[in-house]
């Protein structure tokens, strides 16, 4: 094993990679930017190397510095996260060039999966089922327009470069695919200086779920089972889950085949992703694959038991996986909420400011998975996910009844945040029956938005608990006096199941 790793990465993820070094004995360098010089992860690092400014395009972008941080300290390799440098070719070779190693797939898998329509040719060589449609690109509106015509509308116009939903565009009939092609090659260019575009026949109200794989460099590949990431809105990710309500036992075997042939085909090590559309049938096709760790692995973790980043550690150093495909069945439910620093009641607007108190969930079963603490300043220089909520529970309805009780549990005071749209989704009959699919959210959005003020009562209860706690804190032998006189000893107020109470009392009870 490495006796120093750098982690080129920020925020909830850079910890959680310092988290598992530790639990491996690896030390671990912190890089940060200046808008991060007080960062939990620059914090919980055993040293930090500062690599510029605010901006990542001048820190986090910066490969040539962070590859001078890790030479500099010794590191004898690079962990990049997700995001930022995790998927570029070059710096998995420049990384390479400079005798460290890249913790994560060797630069050739992550260029043939890169380009969409070299990950199609190589799904197809492979035997994988891909969307129907074209692998190469496309010359002109008058081979779109024959290709559109044989797939049946509608069909979908996709840039190579693409991924992540840029440069997409939907086309219900022959005359608008003209217009469609221009626009999806207008954004591929601005977005991937690359204006090439395929296209295929667009899929209809289907699932999106995806299979974690793990490859070592001996040449063993594993499906880790699958994560259910259809609650997403403009392809940013809401909630995930693992399993999958829609996914069997003998589709989760058939699935995971074909996510191992496609990354033996692309040469793979280290952790990767497949991503499926899974329709109403059961019928599955590959879109394409993530060359990195994922936002969501944790709920993988949970239901597997298996450490992804220590993993991805080990498979960089040389070790072995030593599990048999058969042992990785999944183990009761595990279920995600990204926390981000957006106002859903306004239409998710990054909010901005300091974090002034922050109350986190605990108890059995939940897990945070954080990159703030109070005293954060949330700017517009990041991503604004602020921490990740994770629960595992036998099953997936006590899954969600954990959810909804840890996020109960939650204050973030500061900035608004996603947490209030996350209960509502916990609480939403369609969700619960898990009924759900890459729509769903938009369609919902509306009704999971909109605020309920509470009753009248309960809300001059909770400002009466608030004036009473106040009270109590200001005057405490008053307060002794009543819970004597009471025979209480404490609050003789309830507020079973009210949200708004709860939060009155804790407000009310919070020290300054
Ligand atoms: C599709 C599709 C329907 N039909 N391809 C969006 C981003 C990129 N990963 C591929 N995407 C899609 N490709 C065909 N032929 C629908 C989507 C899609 C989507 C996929 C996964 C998760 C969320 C999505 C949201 C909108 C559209």
């Amino acid at each position: 094993m490495f006796d120093k790793v750098l982690i080129a990465n920020r925020g909830e993820i850079a910890l959680r990679v310092i988290r598992a070094c530790r639990e491996l004995g690896v030390s671990t360098v912190a890089v940060y930017s200046d808008a991060d010089a007080m960062a939990p992860h620059v914090r919980e690092a055993d040293e930090a190397v500062h690599i510029g400014a605010a901006p990542s395009a001048e820190s986090y972008l910066r490969g040539e510095r962070i590859i001078d941080a890790a030479l500099q300290t010794g590191a004898r390799a690079i962990h990049p996260g997700y995001g930022f440098l995790s998927e570029r070719e070059w710096f998995a070779r420049a990384v390479r060039d400079a005798g460290l190693v890249f913790v994560g797939p060797p630069p050739e898998a992550i260029a043939a999966m890169g380009s969409k329509t070299s990950a199609r040719q190589l799904a197809i060589a492979a035997g994988v089922p891909v969307v129907p449609g074209t692998t190469d690109a496309l010359r002109d509106a008058a081979e779109a327009t024959t290709v559109a015509a044989k797939l049946g509308y509608p069909v979908l116009v996709k840039a190579s470069a693409g991924g992540g939903g840029k440069g997409m565009r939907v086309v219900a009939r022959e005359s608008d695919l003209p217009a469609a092609l221009d626009a999806a090659r207008r954004e591929a260019r601005n977005a991937f200086g690359d204006d090439a575009v395929y296209i295929e026949k667009y899929i209809a109200g289907p699932r999106h779920v995806e299979i974690q794989i793990l490859a070592d460099q001996h040449g063993t590949v594993l499906s880790l089972g699958e994560r259910e990431c259809s609650i997403q809105r403009r392809h940013q990710k809401m909630v995930e889950e693992a399993p999958s309500v829609a996914v069997s036992p003998e589709l989760r075997r058939r699935m995971g085949e074909t996510a191992v042939a496609a990354a033996r085909a692309a040469g793979y090590v280290n952790a990767g992703t497949c991503e499926f559309l899974l329709d109403g049938t059961g019928q599955f096709f590959f879109l394409e694959m993530n060359t990195r760790l994922q936002v969501e692995h944790p709920v993988t973790e949970m239901v597997t038991g298996i450490d992804l980043v220590q993993w991805q550690l080990r498979i960089a150093a040389g070790e072995r996986l030593p599990f048999r495909q058969e042992e990785i069945v999944p183990t009761g439910w595990a279920m995600e909420c990204r926390i981000t620093s957006e106002d859903p009641s306004n239409g998710f607007l990054p909010s901005t400011g300091r974090i002034g108190y922050l109350r986190l969930p605990g108890g059995p079963g939940v897990r945070w998975d954080g990159g703030i603490g109070i005293g954060s300043e949330i700017g517009l220089h990041y991503d604004p996910m602020l921490a990740k909520l994770i629960v595992w529970a036998p099953s997936r309805d006590a899954a969600i009844a954990r959810m909804h009780r840890a996020l109960l549990e939650l204050t973030v005071d500061g900035v608004a945040t996603s947490r209030d749209f996350h209960l509502r989704v916990m609480e939403d009959p369609e969700f619960r029956r898990g009924d759900i699919e890459i729509q769903w959210l938009e369609r919902r959005l509306d009704s999971l938005t909109r605020v309920t003020p509470p009753a009248e009562g309960k809300r001059v209860a909770a400002i009466a608990a608030v004036l009473l706690a106040e009270r109590d804190r200001a005057t405490p032998a008053v307060a002794a006096a009543v819970a004597a006189a009471s025979g209480t000893g404490g609050p003789s107020h309830t507020d079973a199941g009210d949200e708004w109470l709860r939060a009155g009392r804790r407000g009310g009870l919070r020290s300054r």
